[in-house]
């Protein structure tokens, strides 16, 4: 006979699905079936998980029956399907089947989008053979990663029981509160059968409440196989094309709970016979589980019935549960239970405001971000769009800088007068060749004109609450071609905010205009961002200057702004962020991996080094040691003016090459972390062993040896160079600004006329 029985509910997520089977692989059980049972999702089962000896596939295709369901009170059966782009059974018909297909002594339930960690099931299978247990569970923890790049530090645990203990009585009650459901069950078979259960197919969202209420109620104890035995769950980073089923938007949730709590309660109380502790205990579980639901979605996602009948269960819970419960509520929330369960519903409502504001806000009267856009809603969003006025932001406010500043002065020299415009600043105002207002970022006159401004021209995106104005015109320059892969093309979300995805998502809806700067970049930011809008093929206004007719003169101009040493050749260091090195969002760590002693030894009576590093760093550089040598302009606002007096650059996966190259001067990539960089933080859109325009470097002396053989190098790289020339910069010639500027202002300057 099979050992263990693995059931798998899959609809769709084929990679979740591939490392899921192959995490259950690698747990070395011999006598192991899987059960992939498909929801009719599509075609899109990896070859790889099909190819396994020890996997059946079973394909729902009939409409299953909700046999041996049951059902507590009456609750309308609404239809097993989800909406648009949801499975059409669900999971639970999809276990009931592996259920019915199972052979196995013990069966063992897991999703297709979680994975098992180390030994987790063989250790379950080992404590149950052990113990004689009829059902083990072990430690589960939350993830936003792949197993490759997870490592179980510092992941979120839903609990932390320790040592090899059978859980009963309040311990048990506390595990369930945390815990409900049957991910991370193995359940002998013939105990399963006995109970005569099955997951209620009507039931979306919690039909394993009902199954695990069961399991756990007919068991004195539950074994626990401490933290060596580790489920992860894995949280989805894009909920908008692939979302877990607890991110689905729909509206069902709320009957889906209280029908699986009232079948569970029922089971426990009316089936079985009040009284008994253990059922006492599940119960005191599920009851808490009524109110954490209660608390979360009322009122925004409860309509009028279902809060009805939520009072009605929570009328029924006993008042030892109630009292228990209420202990882990703060005030409000006791309050607005309490009133929830009078039926006092307008109070209820009230109190629970007051709970989300208090638990929002930061400091006794909440932040001044708050306050602002609480402004911005009551009067800015009501007040009408100011005619040609344009707000401007380079790279969050930090610089006057990159595209919107080219765009901005090819504005003011063609129609000087004509457009009033506002600059954002995050620090300090900024010296600016042409009228403008500054505006402090995030300040309350910023809101003001993100929610007045006929235009709004950024390079980077616009804060999460920006609403989009109908009438309003936003052209997004963004700020480079990508090497590294963006938003819906990358698998994991290694950097500070984990839903860059879903953010992303709704940021872009509010673009009317997006700037490519190339065919390649155009492709890609069209799937990457699932952007529909206008996509400007210009070229990067911020790469006019690179085109500048007097490049020369400029060049001495500002190397004399820097107080750089005129006979001496310029070096630029400009390296990239790491995603998952940072304090908080945009606040990331960087240390230089450069040795400058070494450099200045064997370059320094021909070069200077300029430093630069990218916006997000937090971390200043400290170069004290190296005056007259090594320059840092971290903070010089225009990257594009360090191109123009570098003679050789070098850089890690910043984009910075890309424009770069427009001069067809040298590049060197020091790339001491490739591996890391390439395979767990981001991935590269292009092959970059076989496109860079020049070697790729992994320490100084390597360094100091290319730059002591430049021209080689440049010899060896003259047809890769052209060819990244021709696929890159084809589109630059010094008139991208005044193509991005047609293409907007003109038609909005026409149309503003007749205002
Ligand atoms: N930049 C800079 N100095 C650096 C690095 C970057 O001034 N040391 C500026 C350059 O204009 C560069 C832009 O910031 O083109 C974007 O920087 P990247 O290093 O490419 O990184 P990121 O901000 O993640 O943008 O599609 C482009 C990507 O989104 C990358």
């Amino acid at each position: 006979m099979t050992k263990v029985s693995v059931i798998i509910p899959y609809y769709k997520g084929p990679s979740y699905l591939e490392e899921c089977v192959q995490s259950i692989e690698n747990q070395n059980l011999s006598d192991l079936e899987i059960l992939l049972v498909d929801d009719r999702g599509g075609d899109d089962v990896p070859e790889s998980v099909l190819e396994k000896a020890f996997l059946r596939r079973i394909v729902l295709e009939e409409e299953p029956e909700a046999e041996g369901f049951c059902a507590g009170e009456s609750w309308e059966v609404v239809p097993p399907g989800g909406g648009k782009d949801m499975s059409p059974f669900g999971a639970a018909a999809a276990r009931n089947a592996g259920v019915r297909y199972a052979g196995g002594e013990y069966l063992y339930f897991i999703d297709a989008d979680d994975y098992l960690w180390e030994d987790a099931l063989a250790r379950l299978v080992e404590l149950a053979d052990e113990k004689g247990a009829d059902v083990v569970t072990g430690k589960r923890c939350f993830s936003w990663f792949r197993p490759l790049s997870f490592t179980n530090e510092g992941a979120q645990e839903d609990t932390q029981l320790t040592g090899i203990v059978p859980l009963r009585g309040e311990e048990l009650a506390s595990f369930l509160s945390t815990r409900f459901t049957v991910q991370h069950l193995l359940v002998r078979r013939a105990y399963y059968d006995g109970l005569g259960l099955a997951f209620d197919v009507h039931n979306r969202y919690y039909s394993d409440v009902f199954v695990a209420a069961g399991i756990f109620f007919g068991k004195e104890a539950v074994m626990w196989a401490d933290g060596s035995s580790q489920y992860v769950c894995r949280l989805h980073n894009d909920p908008i094309h692939l979302p877990a089923l607890s991110q689905e938007k729909t509206k069902r949730r709320a009957g889906d709970f209280i029908r699986s709590y009232e079948a569970a309660i029922h089971l426990l109380t009316e089936e079985a016979g009040a009284g008994s502790t253990d059922g006492d205990n599940v119960a005191y579980a599920l009851n808490w589980q009524l109110s954490r639901f209660i608390a979360e979605h009322f009122p925004d996602t409860l309509n009028g019935e279902e809060a009805r009948h939520f009072t009605m269960a929570l009328r029924r819970v006993p008042e030892r549960d109630w009292r228990r419960i209420k202990k882990e509520f703060g005030f409000l929330q006791t309050m607005e239970m309490n009133c929830f369960k009078k039926g006092k519903e307008q109070a209820a409502k009230l109190f629970a405001k007051l709970a989300f504001a208090w638990r929002k806000k930061q400091g006794i009267l909440g932040t001044p971000i708050q306050h602002r856009r609480i402004v911005d809603a009551l009067f800015f969003q009501k007040m009408k769009l100011l005619p040609n006025t344009v707000l401007f932001e380079s790279f969050l406010g930090k610089s006057y800088s990159d595209s919107p500043k080219y765009i901005f002065e090819y504005l003011n020299k063609t129609y000087p007068g004509r457009y009033k415009c506002i600059w954002a600043y995050a620090e300090k105002k900024r010296d600016i060749p042409y009228p403008a207002k500054q505006v402090k970022r995030l300040g309350l006159r910023y809101f003001y004109y993100m929610a007045r401004c006929r235009y709004v021209v950024f390079n980077g995106r616009q804060p999460t609450f920006y609403k989009k104005r109908k009438g309003s015109i936003f052209l997004e320059t963004w700020h480079g071609t990508p090497l590294k892969k963006l938003v819906f093309d990358m698998d994991d979300v290694t950097s500070a905010s984990p839903l860059y995805k879903e953010d992303v998502y709704y940021q872009t809806r509010a673009w009317d205009y997006l700037v490519a700067p190339n065919e390649f970049s155009e492709k890609i930011f069209r799937r990457a961002f699932s952007y529909e809008g206008n996509i400007l093929g210009t070229g990067y206004p911020r790469n006019d200057i690179l085109y500048h007719p007097d490049k020369e003169d400029l060049a001495l101009e500002i190397k004399n702004e820097l107080g750089l040493p005129l006979d001496k050749k310029v070096i630029l260091y400009a390296p990239t962020w790491r995603d998952d090195e940072y304090y908080g969002p945009g606040m990331y760590k960087f240390s230089l991996r450069l040795d400058l002693g070494r450099m200045r030894e064997e370059l320094g009576s021909e070069y200077v080094v300029i430093l630069r590093t990218h916006y997000f760093i937090a971390d200043a550089l400290d170069l004290s040691g190296f005056e007259g040598f090594a320059y840092n302009e971290s903070k010089y606002d225009d990257v594009a003016r360090l191109y123009l007096i570098s003679d050789v650059l070098i850089t890690d996966y910043s984009s910075v090459f890309f424009d770069f190259a427009n001069l067809r001067r040298p590049m060197l990539f020091f790339t001491y972390d490739l591996e890391k960089y390439r395979s767990i933080l981001r991935g590269f859109y292009i092959d970059v062993e076989k496109e860079l325009p020049g070697p790729m470097l992994f320490d100084t002396e390597e360094i100091i040896d290319a730059i002591h053989n430049l021209r080689t190098i440049q010899r060896n790289y003259e047809e890769r160079y052209k060819q990244f020339y021709e696929k890159y910069c084809a589109w630059e010639d010094g008139h991208a600004a005044e193509r991005a500027v047609n293409a907007v202002f003109r038609f909005g300057h026409t149309e503003m006329e007749k205002d």
